[in-house]
């Protein structure tokens, strides 16, 4: 594996600048990609319930809870630079699936599913779907449960409307992946499916908010770098990160930016189709070994399996496959085909 980095991962990422020095990242027009005019898909809120939700009229089976259930919560998380960073971050309770440690909301469109959050933080938190209004404030030490509307079919970011912009930087971030109905009923053009959360953090706007303060919004440099909530060669171990596959295999990626670097995720090895951005078909692209991901985007990626072998992905950019600046760490994550 570290002949594997040496000889893709280090050949490909921008080496002109290795030292830990800072950089500059504009949020430039980070946030432009999602706009979509549908309505509201959180309901005002009907405050702490202890029951599931009711369906009235749908007689499809259940194939999955019909609520999901997520704490927001304080987390020490140490890096292989040696330092530990508080985030506020979104975790999985209950049934909840996650990828890495990231919440996965998975749900039918259209449906109604009840979304229970414990939010232990000192403040209150107030859920929202990137590009649609956000649910009710729920007050430090509470637990409410309030409906949600399962948006349309795709994958979809959870975050908080109360941080605003440090939001996903400090780790409130949790994946919705939304099916058709149509979809769980015939043969899907996947074989495997994966949910990678890429987030940029500036470990200043952390401890910032982590002590009550608000951060220096006009600067941000992020200098953390996490895909589903770890680290290189953390991903490496984690069955939801790493891209456990065999040959032959189609496999759908759902990449997600919670952060605020414009990516460009890179493959070794192979080559992906962009079937969507944001949710919305693309088309004429062809195979690209290089896709974009900007802040606050989502994007499904088909990959091909067509040989055997392991090779990473990763941003094309050297900061964001380090911890802090020490290589190799951040978002390096692996594709592992047999
Ligand atoms: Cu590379």
């Amino acid at each position: 594996m570290d002949q594997i980095q040496d000889q893709n991962t280090k050949a490909c990422t921008d080496a002109g600048s290795s030292d830990a020095s800072r950089r500059r990242f504009l949020k430039l027009a980070a946030a432009t990609g999602v706009a979509l005019p549908l309505t509201t898909s959180m309901a005002t809120a009907k405050g702490p319930v202890g029951v599931k939700t009711t369906r009235t009229k749908s007689t499809r089976p259940q194939l999955r809870p019909p609520f999901w259930e997520i704490e927001a919560a304080r987390v020490m998380q140490s890096f292989t630079d040696g330092s530990t960073i508080p985030f506020h971050r979104y975790r999985a309770l209950g049934s909840t699936a996650v990828a890495g440690t990231v919440p996965v909301l998975t749900g039918t469109a259209g449906d109604v599913v009840q979304l229970r959050v414990r939010n232990t933080l000192p403040y209150p938190v107030r859920p929202k779907i990137v590009g649609f209004n956000p649910g009710p404030s729920i007050a430090p030490g509470s637990t409410s449960a309030f409906d949600v509307v399962v948006p349309p079919e795709g994958t979809w970011l959870l975050t908080d409307d109360t941080l605003g912009d440090a939001a996903g930087p400090m780790g409130l971030g949790a994946v919705i992946v939304s099916r058709s109905q149509s979809a769980l009923r015939k043969v899907s053009n996947y074989d495997r499916e994966f949910v990678l959360l890429y987030v940029d953090s500036d470990d200043r706007w952390n401890a910032a908010i982590d002590n009550g303060q608000v951060p220096n919004y006009a600067l941000y440099e992020p200098n953390y770098h996490t895909v589903n909530n770890l680290t290189y060669p953390g991903t490496a171990s984690d069955p939801g990160t790493t891209i456990n596959c065999q040959l032959g295999d189609r496999i759908l990626l759902r990449m997600c930016n919670l952060g605020w670097m414009r990516h460009s995720i890179h493959f070794h090895g192979y080559h992906v189709d962009m079937e969507r951005i944001n949710n919305q078909p693309q088309s004429i692209y062809g195979p690209k070994d290089t896709v974009p991901l900007p802040g606050h985007t989502t994007m499904e990626a088909l990959l091909t399996i067509d040989q055997p072998g392991a090779f990473p992905f990763h941003p094309h950019s050297l900061t964001a496959t380090t911890d802090n600046g020490l290589y190799a760490g951040g978002q390096i994550s692996l594709i592992v085909a047999t």
